[in-house]
C-alpha cells in the first residue's frame, strides 16, 4: 500500500481535509508500526548504554529517513497541498539532555541500530526537558519545558520493578522509544519512570522526604553541563536509573539462557560519564542477593562494565558525600566500602581510593572495577593518561583507550541539509550514506569550478532559509550576504563565549575608528546557562547588551551584527549549522574533551576557527592547515601554567591596551545604558582579577586570526575549496566509525 493510502486509512479522512496536527499523529502511529516490524531477536550478547541523558531531538523526519520513506511521504503530502516541514513543527522537542554528552548518546543509538548491533539505551523519562530559555531585559530566564503529549514516541510497557531507597520503596514503569536504524534493525531506548509524579510541583522548591521523592523523582532533568551542583535528588535519580537497568539486564539475560555465572557473556554495560556509576555496586548487590558469592559477583561485574570519561574538569567528576549515600541508598554503602577495602589492600597510591574524606569518588570506582576506560578524542585521552588520571593509568595501562566521538550523518546531513546531501550523492553516488569514508571522493572536485559554485549556492540557500526562520520565529533580522560566524553550545567559561564577545567589542571600536571589515560579519551565539551558574548568565547578559548597542549604532551596524538566538536546542541547531560559514570552537586548550558541534559544522561545509583542543586537533590533521584556522596557546602550555599557578590576568590588561579597552567597555557608559550594573560589574571583576579560563593570553591571536578569516572569505573560490575539503574529510567523524571501534575494542557484540 502507498504511504498516502496508509495515512488516509489512519486518518479515516483524506489528507487534504485533515489538519497538520491530525497528520502528525497519524504519521507518528504509522512510523511506530513500521519501526516495530524491524525489531529483531538479538544474538547472545547485548549492549546496554546507560546514560542520564539522551538528547534525541525531534524524531519524525529522522525516523522517516531511516525507514526509507521520507521522500515518498513528503511528495504524497505535497500533492495534497501539505508541507512536511510544517507538520514537523507540531512535534515537541524532547530535550532530555544538557548538551554534548546527551547528544552523543543519541547519535550512538542511531549508529548501533544502523550497524545492526543489538544495543539499547537505558535512562530516565524526565517529564520536563532542559528548561526553555527566555530573554527579558537582556537577561536569561528559565521556564518549564514539557514535551510529553497524550500520544508521543513513548510506548508504555508492562515492565515494572521495585526500587528501594533509604526507608521506602517505589515501583517503576518502563517506557520505550523505538530507535530505527538506517535501513536496518530497530533497537530500544528504555526510559524509566514512576507513576506517582506530580507535574503540578514544577516550579516549586523541592523537598527530599519520601512523599516528595515519589512525586518529583523524574520530574525534570538536572540543568548542569560539565558542572556538578551536588544535590541529593540527583543521587535518587541515578540510583533509580541504575537499579532499573540492572534488574532489566538480569531479566533479559536469564530470558536468553544465562545462569548468571555467565552473565558477562550476555551483557555489556557502557557507563556514560559517572552518572550511572552506581550500577557497579547495584549489580553486585543483586547478584549476591541471587546467591552468588561476593568474589564471583565482583569478578562478573568487572567483566561487564566499561566507563567513558567525557571531561577533565575536576568539578564534573562526581564525588558523593557518604551521608547522601547513607540517606538515599544505604544498601549500597557496605558494598562500596568492600570495594574500597579491596583496593586499599592491593594498591598503595591513596589518591586512587574510592572513599576519601567522606566522599565516594565515582570515577575511581569505575576505573578499578571496569575493564575499559576511554576518553572521547585523541588529545583528551592523552591528557587522561598523562595528567588527570595518570595514577590510574600507571595501575591499569591496558584498560585505557581512545574512542574519538562521532555524529550521525542521517540527522546532521541528510535530514538537516538535504540540498547538500543531494549534491554529494549527485557527485559521488549513494555509497557514502552507508560508508562515510566515501566522502573522500569529493576531493576529486577540488578544482572543478562548477562544483565549487554549487557548494556555494547550497550554502546561500541554507543561509536564506535561516534568515527567514529567524525573522519569523524570533523577529531577528540578519543580512543573508554577511559572513555567518556561529558559536552555539552550552554557555561555560571554558568554552569562552566571552573571548568571542571581546572580539566583538574590539571590532566595534575599530569600525568606529574607520577600520571597516571588507565584508559584513554576523556573529551568532546560541547558548543556555545553567540557572545557578552566575557568571555564565552574566556572559549571556553581556552578549545581549552588545546585540542591542550595535544594532542601534548606525556607524557600526552595517558592518557588524551580534545575534543571540533564544532557546538554542537541537531543532535550532539543525537550522543554524547548515547555514554557517565560520565555526567557532574556541575553548581553552585542554578543556573541551572533544566537542561534537565542531564535527557537525565541518560536515556542512563550515570552516573551523578554533584552538588546538578536543577533536579540533583531529580535524586540523585531516583537513590540513590551509583549510582550518587554528590559534592560541596549546594544551601543554595551558596545563603547565595551571600547574605553576602563576597566571595573572592583570598583567595582560596592563600590557595590552586593546584588552584593557575591551574589558573596560563592559562597565562603560554604553553598556550601563542597556544593561544591569550588578551583572556587568561582577563579570568585569571576574575577568580582571581571575580570568580563570585564560582568555587574555589568546586574545591577540584570536583577533588576528579571525580578521584573516574575514579577509579570506571574499576569495569565494578559494573559500569554496576549503568548504569542499572539510566536507570530504568529515567521514572520519561519523558515529558509525566510533561505534564500530567501541564494538571491536570493547563490546565484542
Ligand atoms: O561531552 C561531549 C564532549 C564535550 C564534553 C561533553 C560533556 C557534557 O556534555 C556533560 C558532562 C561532561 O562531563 C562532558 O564537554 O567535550 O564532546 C561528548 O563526549
Amino acid at each position: 500500500m502507498s504511504i498516502m493510502n496508509e495515512l488516509e486509512r489512519k486518518l479515516c479522512n483524506s489528507i487534504t481535509a485533515a489538519t497538520n496536527e491530525q497528520i502528525y499523529f497519524a504519521l507518528l502511529d504509522l512510523v511506530k508500526e513500521k519501526a516495530q516490524k524491524k525489531e529483531k531477536l538479538e544474538g547472545k550478547k547485548k549492549l546496554y548504554y546507560v546514560s542520564a541523558e539522551f538528547l534525541i531531538g525531534k524524531l519524525l523526519s529522522n525516523n522517516l529517513i531511516n525507514l526509507g520513506i521520507y521522500e515518498e511521504t513528503k511528495k504524497a503530502l505535497e500533492q495534497q497541498g501539505k508541507s512536511l516541514a510544517q507538520i514537523e513543527e507540531i512535534e515537541m522537542e524532547p530535550s532530555l539532555g544538557n548538551g554534548g554528552l546527551g547528544r552523543l548518546a543519541a547519535c550512538f543509538l542511531d549508529s548501533l541500530a544502523t550497524l545492526g548491533l543489538p544495543g539499547d539505551g537505558v535512562g530516565l523519562n524526565y517529564h520536563y526537558g532542559l528548561f526553555k530559555q527566555v530573554f527579558e531585559n537582556n537577561l536569561q530566564h528559565e521556564t518549564p519545558n514539557p514535551w510529553i503529549t497524550k500520544e508521543s514516541w513513548l510506548n508504555k510497557t508492562e515492565k515494572t520493578y521495585k526500587v528501594n531507597f533509604g526507608g521506602f520503596e517505589v515501583t517503576s514503569k518502563m517506557y520505550d522509544i523505538d530507535v530505527v536504524g538506517y535501513n536496518n534493525r530497530t533497537n530500544k531506548l528504555h526510559l524509566f519512570d514512576i507513576e506517582t509524579i506530580d507535574e503540578s510541583l514544577v516550579g516549586d522548591t523541592i523537598d527530599f522526604d519520601k512523599d516528595e521523592v515519589e512525586k518529583n523523582l523524574t520530574l525534570f532533568l538536572y540543568p548542569d553541563d560539565s558542572d556538578d551542583k551536588g544535590r541529593i535528588l540527583r543521587v535518587y535519580q541515578q540510583y533509580f536509573m541504575v537499579s532499573n537497568a540492572a534488574q532489566l539486564i538480569i531479566d533479559e539475560a536469564i530470558e536468553h539462557g544465562s545462569n548468571l555465572h555467565d552473565l558477562a557473556d550476555y551483557a555489556v554495560i557502557q557507563i556514560n560519564d559517572t552518572h550511572p556509576s552506581m550500577i557497579i555496586p547495584e549489580m553486585i548487590r543483586l547478584l549476591c542477593q541471587k546467591g552468588l558469592l561476593m568474589d564471583e559477583a565482583i569478578e562478573i561485574v568487572s567483566k561487564m562494565c566499561a566507563y567513558t570519561n567525557h571531561t577533565i574538569l575536576a568539578e564534573a567528576l562526581e564525588k558523593w558525600p557518604i551521608h547522601f549515600m547513607n540517606k538515599a541508598v544505604p544498601q549500597l554503602m557496605p558494598i562500596i566500602v568492600e570495594l574500597d577495602n579491596r583496593v586499599r589492600s592491593k594498591v598503595k597510591d591513596e589518591t586512587t581510593y574510592i572513599i576519601q574524606n567522606d566522599l565516594v569518588h565515582m570515577a575511581h570506582m569505575d576505573i578499578h572495577y571496569g575493564y575499559s576506560i576511554n576518553g572521547v578524542a585523541y588529545l583528551h585521552t592523552e591528557i587522561l593518561k598523562n595528567t588527570e588520571l595518570n595514577n590510574f593509568y600507571k595501575l591499569y595501562p591496558e584498560r585505557f583507550n581512545n574512542k574519538t566521538n562521532g555524529i550521525t550523518f542521517r540527522r546532521w546531513l541528510m535530514s538537516c541539509n538535504p540540498e547538500l546531501s543531494n549534491l554529494v550523492t549527485e557527485l559521488i553516488g549513494e555509497g557514502w550514506k552507508k560508508d562515510a569514508n566515501e566522502l573522500e571522493k569529493l576531493g576529486n572536485y577540488v578544482n572543478d569550478d562548477a562544483v565549487l559554485q554549487k557548494i556555494l549556492d547550497v550554502k546561500q540557500t541554507k543561509k536564506n532559509e535561516l534568515v527567514a526562520y529567524l525573522k519569523e520565529k524570533q523577529g531577528i533580522e540578519v543580512d543573508a550576504n554577511s559572513i555567518f560566524d556561529i558559536q552555539v553550545k552550552r554557555l561555560h567559561e571554558y568554552k569562552r563565549q566571552q573571548l568571542n564577545a571581546l572580539y566583538v567589542i574590539n571590532k566595534y571600536f575599530e569600525i568606529k575608528e574607520g577600520k571597516k571589515p571588507n565584508h559584513p560579519i554576523t556573529v551568532i551565539f546560541g547558548a543556555k546557562a545553567a540557572p545557578a551558574y552566575i557568571i555564565a548568565k552574566d556572559i549571556i547578559h553581556l552578549i545581549l547588551c552588545l546585540q542591542e548597542i550595535i544594532a542601534n549604532d548606525p556607524e557600526v551596524s552595517p558592518y557588524l551584527k551580534v545575534v543571540m538566538v533564544e532557546n538554542y536546542n537541537v531543532t535550532l541547531a539543525e537550522k543554524l549549522i547548515p547555514a554557517c560559514d565560520v565555526s567557532e570552537q574556541i575553548s581553552l586548550a585542554s578543556k573541551e574533551a572533544s566537542g561534537t558541534g565542531n564535527m557537525k559544522f565541518m560536515l556542512n561545509g563550515a570552516v573551523t576557527l578554533g584552538t588546538s583542543d578536543g577533536a579540533n586537533v583531529e580535524i586540523a590533521q585531516l583537513v590540513g592547515e590551509d583549510n582550518i584556522y587554528v590559534f592560541g596557546e596549546d594544551s601543554q602550555t595551558v596545563i603547565d601554567r595551571y600547574e605553576r599557578g602563576d597566571y595573572c590576568s592583570k598583567d595582560y590588561i596592563e600590557k595590552n591596551k586593546l584588552i584593557k579597552r575591551a574589558v573596560e567597555f563592559i562597565v562603560g557608559p554604553e553598556m550601563m545604558k542597556v544593561g544591569q550594573k550588578e551583572n556587568l560589574e561582577r563579570l568585569h571583576k571576574e575577568l580582571i582579577v581571575k580570568d580563570w579560563f585564560m582568555t587574555f593570553p589568546d586574545f591577540e591571536d584570536y583577533c588576528k586570526t579571525k580578521d584573516r578569516v574575514v579577509a579570506d572569505f571574499d576569495d569565494r573560490k578559494t573559500w569554496a575549496k576549503k568548504m569542499l575539503v572539510n566536507i570530504s574529510k568529515a567521514g572520519f567523524f561519523s558515529s558509525d566509525r566510533t561505534i564500530e571501534q567501541y564494538n571491536q575494542d570493547i563490546w565484542h557484540l
